[in-house]
């Protein structure tokens, strides 16, 4: 393994390289949890389609580690794609990140001990009663332990959030500066921001706000559990969970994909500018992200039509903005540049075009007649898996592999190839058979299935396989870049 002393750091920070460690450190702990939580899902697949015994309490115990635990590494592997970049423009604390990190693993610690010791089976999405009415299958200190864990991921975010808008603004002077409105209102700013910080500054603005909405009704579910007379209305509880579970998840992405716009101009030798249309496309998911969640609730016939329609009608707007300027930049910027390929820019360029691909299905399942008969089957995990599978563990695979490049160019030999293949072939194949689960009408949480479905449970599992394999050699490569570094 040649040329590995230098691949350590190259980053342009504007401080000592703040955190860069801990930034190391969470990609990997993200990688191996990864690799674990696949395997996890893979089980659930052999069990789905009959080829293992499994008691569907264990299936939903798992169903929940898998869920909660895939959520929080999008979200970490994400974090510190924008921390590292984030920190070549504004000037950053490393102490909060590492803060940061410990209440993220002991929120990890306690979430895993409250499935696996207290048995809680009750999803990530904790959907308000459920914690409480277990039906003898967890006690309650299993559902306050999990509650609790959720809250100290939460606080981890929070503190991120805060300390990465602090330094935005102690640079830029507020966050109007940083999404660059001068420019998108009069056509010029002077000091305009690189696209990293616009990015960071809409999603410290809607992740920020989704966070305390999330914390709200996690502090109500847990006083609930031991005072069961403090309710709160169901209805106000699901559309804050899934107001904040849509806001979460979808902030994974829009931190990751600040790799490839500080990334792809080291191959191209294009820098990726702010634009008018930029901006307005950031801005403009900003104010979407927030108001499109209720494309969750399409089956709650009591809900308000009119929320419901904004649902709708939203979602067909709320994907586009920045995949467009994403994905349509990069085509251009690709064009003729001459881009060499290697494992990261290979990477990137399909994080990017998982991305777009994976939004479809969402778009398509937001149409209310289509919900009505889609909504609770297979396609819904079917478009997640792909946005998640092959967009943003794509976009963080592509950043730990450019972390960990050589100094000469290398193409794409060997192992990178036939591994980036395997997941790539693999990921595509688990999402795919989601899909084709969910056009089958397969219900989606059924711990057991009927003969019929065996068919795409099992070809799922294939894949599954494939792309376990494909994510071993991608990490396999990480670590062993690393470990060689530091002895280096
Ligand atoms: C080898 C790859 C994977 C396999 C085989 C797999 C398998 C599964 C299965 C079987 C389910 C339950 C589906 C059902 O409702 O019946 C599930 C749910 C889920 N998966 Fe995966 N998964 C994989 C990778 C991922 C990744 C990479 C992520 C995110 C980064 C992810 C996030 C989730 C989430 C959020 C759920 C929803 C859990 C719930 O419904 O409460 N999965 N997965
Ligand atoms: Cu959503």
């Amino acid at each position: 393994m040649a040329n590995v002393s230098a691949l350590v750091d190259r980053s342009t920070a504007v401080g000592a390289k703040p955190a860069l460690t801990a930034v190391k450190l969470s990609m990997g702990l993200g990688g191996l949890a990864l690799v674990l939580l696949m395997l996890l899902g893979l089980c659930m697949r052999l069990a789905q389609g009959g080829l293992l015994s499994m008691e569907p309490e264990l299936f939903y115990e798992i169903m929940t580690a898998h869920g909660a635990g895939m959520v929080g590494i999008a979200a970490l592997t994400g974090a510190g794609i924008m921390w590292f970049f984030l920190a070549r423009h504004v000037q950053l604390t490393a102490a909060v990140y590492w803060l940061m990190l410990c209440c993220f693993l002991l929120g990890v610690a306690l979430v895993l001990g409250a499935i696996f010791v207290g048995r809680f089976a009750g999803a990530w999405t904790f959907l308000y009663p459920l914690p409480a009415h277990s039906g003898g299958v967890w006690e309650t200190g299993a559902a306050a332990v999990f509650l609790a864990g959720l809250l100290s991921i939460g606080t981890a975010f929070l503190l991120f959030y805060l300390e990465t808008g602090r330094a935005i603004i102690a640079r830029y002077g507020n966050l109007s500066q940083a999404l660059a409105w001068p420019l998108l209102l009069r056509g010029s700013q002077d000091d305009a921001p690189p696209p990293a910080v616009v990015a960071s500054a809409a999603v410290i603005v809607f992740n920020g706000i989704g966070i305390v909405v999330g914390a709200a009704v996690l502090a109500i579910s847990l006083i609930n559990l031991y005072a069961p007379s403090f309710t709160i209305d169901p209805l106000l509880a699901k559309n804050m969970i899934y107001f904040f579970g849509h806001v979460f998840i979808n902030a994974t992405i829009y931190m990751a994909v600040i790799a490839v716009y500080e990334i792809i101009p080291e191959y191209t030798g294009r820098p990726w500018k702010t634009s008018r249309t930029f901006a307005a496309a950031w801005s403009a998911i900003m104010l979407m992200v927030l108001a499109v969640y209720p494309h969750h609730l399409l089956q709650d016939t009591v809900m308000p039509g009119w929320a419901l329609a904004i649902g709708q009608v939203v979602s067909y707007a709320a994907g586009l903005p920045v995949i467009v300027v994403t994905a349509f930049s990069l085509l251009v910027y690709l064009t003729r540049s001459g881009m060499r390929w290697d494992l990261a820019s290979a990477l990137l360029v399909t994080g990017v075009f998982g991305w777009t691909a994976g939004v479809m299905p969402a778009i398509v399942d937001a149409v209310i007649v289509v919900n009505r008969v889609m909504h609770n089957t297979l396609w819904v995990p079917g478009h997640f898996h792909f946005y998640l599978l092959i967009g943003e563990m794509a976009m963080a695979f592509g950043f730990m592999a450019w972390l960990t490049r050589a100094d000469v160019p290398e193409g794409l030999p060997g192992a990178s190839y036939w591994g980036f293949l395997a997941y790539l072939i693999g990921g595509t194949g688990v999402a795919v058979t989601f899909l084709i689960g969910g056009a089958m009408s397969v219900p989606r949480r059924w711990a057991v299935h009927v003969p019929e479905w065996f068919m795409q449970d099992r070809a799922a599992a294939f894949f599954a396989l494939i792309s376990i394999i494909g994510t071993i050699v991608l990490l396999g490569r990480y670590l062993a870049r690393l470990a060689a570094a530091a002895k280096a």
